[in-house]
């Protein structure tokens, strides 16, 4: 028999190919906190070559010395230079046409100049994010791989650097399988790509790798909690120096937590107040600038700061017409800004975790946050590793946002079915959520009862909140089943309506109930409000949502591959008539519970 090393035509007959590159998947516990810290960006142009087959799995591409062409002893498939100069950021569907529809994976490759410096750094890589799947190689060594298409992931790249030209390499692959979080059936697009920032961080040899602070349940106090990298003991400070704070945190086998007391000004949507705050370990820091609140559910109603509070709110997608789903600072800064415009206290980030920026640029701002993971539809919610895959996501979101006092919300879960298997395993998320953050709320978008029309979910009994979806006025032809619904519900616990919306084609208008205009879409938002402001049980409304999207599900003659439910077009620019109807509805609203 042939050795398989010898064999070029090995690689077609093995179908394991995947399995050895299973190993060393980066997940929460190993996620490493960049907040202040000197990342060098490696950002800006990659090659790319799409690979539709996995070939480059196979073939390991990877492994390729960098001979030219002309000296290649043997012919070859792939071929770096051949592919494409990409920008990192950036989701493939949009560089290219013929691009647009592709669902696979691609190989992004750069080279990095590095020289070694003091024995005892390390070096970790951190990536904002791929969709879904990762694949690292430095070097030609792997070096780790990630599952799941939002969050952050940091893969230790101490000890694989050589002095000189660095190879680093990713596959990203972004098939929609029934067995992911979210599964193939989403109403989004599936944008593929390394489309968040890639950076590496020079660290000492034990480093923090997560830190946080916040105001303990009542205030009158701060939590703080430093994570190393290593189980090691010795003491850690966190300083607050606005407070004349400098705490010192004992740590035994890597881990320390201390509480003082403080009184810090809260942080609140009309004063966002935020703290500087250090946390140092031997060489190392991490700056953060961190707001305090309190927040507690008291019956129906939501407590900020021991105060009431009424959620004014609208969804949005991370979606942009020239850019898929890459965002920025400007994006998201135009968003709050429309948000602020139509009178939203509150956003609802769906149905994935968005760039991290979006919590720090509503810590500034001023806006509350729902956070959620895209446990979406019809997960396969019997399959434990579907399951290990949404808590780690879930973890990653929490740890990465830990410290934003802008979120208020962990959304574990969108419109799912009833069954015991989804009971299962979204009552897991939600005590997931309650034990890595318990000064958080949980809350999920929860089923209606249709025979009986109530809010019906037998999830709410492990949820803060209970998210409702509803569309009466739209999907249902009037508002009465909305009447029923709720006048029949007593949920004991704070509603948000977390979803209500109407299409509406920009410049389409028509008197009366004709569907796509932009006329129905104003009066459906009036209506619904006029029926959700009056529930003494609803503790705020996201309206769906504040921009157009892609989604390949829509596609008669007014959607064209788009969902046109935003009080705003694709365009980020074009508001409809619903957005000054609903700014009105927000405007005599009063804020409080
Ligand atoms: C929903 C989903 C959301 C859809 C929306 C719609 O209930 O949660 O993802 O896009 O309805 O427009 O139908």
């Amino acid at each position: 028999m042939t050795d398989p090393a010898d064999d070029p035509f090995a690689h077609l007959h093995d179908e394991d190919y995947a399995r050895p590159f299973e190993a060393n998947r980066a997940t929460a516990a190993t996620l490493v906190t960049m907040a202040g810290r000197d990342v060098r960006s490696l950002d800006g142009e990659w090659r790319m070559t799409l690979d539709l087959f996995d070939e480059g799995l196979r073939q390991r591409w990877f492994d390729l010395d960098e001979t030219p062409p002309s000296q290649w002893a043997t012919p070859r498939d792939y071929e770096i230079e051949a592919g494409d100069l990409v920008p990192v950021p950036s989701c493939w569907n949009v560089l290219k046409p013929e691009w647009t529809h592709f669902e696979g994976a691609a190989w992004y490759t750069r080279w990095f100049d590095w020289q070694p410096g003091e024995a005892a750094e390390r070096f970790v890589l951190n990536f904002g994010a791929a969709n879904y799947a990762a694949l690292v190689f430095l070097n030609g060594t792997h070096l780790g791989g990630h599952q799941g298409g939002s969050t952050p992931f940091s893969l230790e790249a101490t000890g694989h650097l050589k002095p000189g030209a660095n190879r680093l390499q990713i596959y990203v692959e972004n098939r929609r399988r029934r067995d992911r979080v979210p599964m193939h059936h989403i109403d989004w697009f599936n944008y593929g790509g390394l489309y968040r920032e890639v950076g590496l961080a020079k660290l000492p040899a034990v480093f923090i790798r997560h830190a946080s602070a916040a105001l303990v349940e009542g205030g009158g106090a701060i939590a703080l909690a430093i994570e190393l990298s290593d189980p090691v003991s010795g003491e850690g400070e966190v300083s607050v120096p606005e407070l004349g704070l400098t705490i010192r945190v004992p740590i035994a086998s890597g881990r320390g937590e201390a509480v003082v007391p403080a009184a810090p000004q809260r942080w609140s949507p009309d004063s966002p107040k935020l703290y500087d705050v250090a946390f140092r370990f031997g060489g190392d820091e991490v700056r953060e600038r961190i707001g305090f609140r309190t927040l507690e559910t008291e019956g129906a109603r939501l407590l900020l700061n021991g105060e009431p509070v009424w959620l004014k709110g609208v969804c949005v997608h991370e979606d942009d017409l020239a850019l898929g789903k890459v965002s920025g600072e400007a994006d998201i800064r135009l968003r709050f800004r429309h948000a602020k415009e139509l009178g939203c206290n509150f956003l609802r980030l769906t149905h994935y975790p968005h760039h991290e920026l979006a919590a720090r640029i509503a810590d500034e701002e001023g806006l509350l946050l729902w956070a959620e993971v895209p446990v979406y539809w019809a997960i396969d919610f019997g399959n434990e590793a579907t399951l290990a895959d949404a808590r780690n996501q879930l973890a990653e979101l929490i740890r990465r946002d830990i410290n934003r006092a802008s979120v208020v919300i962990w959304g574990v879960g969108n419109e799912n079915a009833d069954t015991d298997a989804r009971l299962a395993f979204m009552a897991d998320l939600a005590a997931t959520a309650k034990r890595l953050d318990p000064s958080r709320l949980t809350a999920a978008a929860c089923l209606i009862n249709r025979e009986r029309f109530a809010i019906e979910d037998r999830l709410a009994e492990h949820l803060d909140v209970i998210g409702l979806n509803e569309y009466f006025g739209w999907y249902e032809p009037d508002f009465a089943g909305l009447d029923r619904l709720l006048a029949n519900s007593d949920p004991g616990k704070p509603v948000i309506v977390s979803e209500t919306g109407a299409d509406a084609a920009p410049g389409h208008r028509g008197a009366g109930r004709i569907l796509f205009t932009e006329d129905w879409q104003a009066e459906f938002h009036r209506q619904q409000f006029r029926r959700i402001a009056a529930a003494p049980y609803v503790a705020g409304l996201a309206v769906w949502l504040l921009y157009d999207f892609r989604t390949e599900r829509r596609q008669t003659g007014f959607q064209r591959g788009f969902n046109r439910k935003g009080l705003i077009g694709a365009d980020k620019a074009t508001k409809k008539l619903a957005f000054a109807a609903l700014a009105e509805c927000y405007r005599n609203k009063p804020g409080g519970g």
